[in-house]
């Protein structure tokens, strides 16, 4: 048996690798970098950017052992038909979805600042998932993917954490799959707000799953 050292208590690691999946949220440059939908909203975005070397080591590990692997890009179609006017209306900041930024159309899907990150650019055999909502399961076919390749067990990283990293995990926690929240691994533009998200996450002896620093992942898998 594999154990993760994690919080409320250790996560154990299915015995078939293949069932367990790295799912990296929203690591695209419209939350990253000035110019994109997270600085359009007020936000600081350089708090987002340091987690990107803790990530980019889990996904190494994920693909030097060919386990499956995830990204997911929140972002709309160019004609918007896939945002409600409740999404586009929120926040009253003079750059909203779809207007030109400095990275091209705000939160449109195929303009630059929509793209992931480059540090973390997919690469073949990895699922690219493009979802309209804060939550990866919303209007998109992941959970078809997972059921498909006989996925239950899910590594989470990403950004916003109390946004769609936490309505995602919460999402799957639902749909029944185990789920462990890598704590340096996420980031929000409110450090307060991911560490009462951690907390919520793991109270109620996991709740919603768990939480585990990437070190501890890392020697799991290692
Ligand atoms: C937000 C996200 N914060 N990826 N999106 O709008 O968390």
């Amino acid at each position: 048996m594999v154990l993760i050292a994690a919080q409320p208590y250790d996560y154990e690691l299915p015995s078939d690798s293949q069932k367990v999946a790295l799912l990296i949220i929203d690591m695209q440059r419209d939350f990253l970098e000035p110019g994109g939908f997270g600085e359009a909203l007020h936000n600081e975005v350089s708090h987002l950017s340091a987690i990107i070397p803790t990530i980019k080591n889990l996904l190494e590990i994920f693909r030097k052992l060919q386990l499956p692997v995830f990204h997911t890009i929140e972002g709309h179609q160019p004609d918007l038909s896939d945002c409600p006017p409740s999404k586009l209306r929120r926040g009253k900041s003079q750059l909203k979805i779809g207007d030109t930024g400095s990275m091209g159309r705000i939160l449109v899907l195929g303009e630059p600042g929509n793209a992931i990150t480059p540090q973390l650019q997919p690469i073949a055999g990895e699922t690219v998932i493009s979802k309209p909502g804060k939550g990866a399961f919303y209007n998109t076919h992941l959970q078809l993917h997972l059921h498909k390749q006989e996925i239950t067990h899910l590594i989470i990283t990403g950004v916003t954490t109390e946004v769609c990293v936490q309505t995602t995990m919460r999402e799957a926690n639902d749909r029944g799959f185990e789920c462990l929240l890598v704590e340096d691994a996420t980031a929000s533009y409110f450090p307060q707000f991911k560490q009462s998200t951690l907390e919520m996450i793991r109270a109620q002896g996991g709740i919603v799953g768990w939480t585990a620093t990437a070190a501890n992942v890392i020697q799991a898998f290692c």
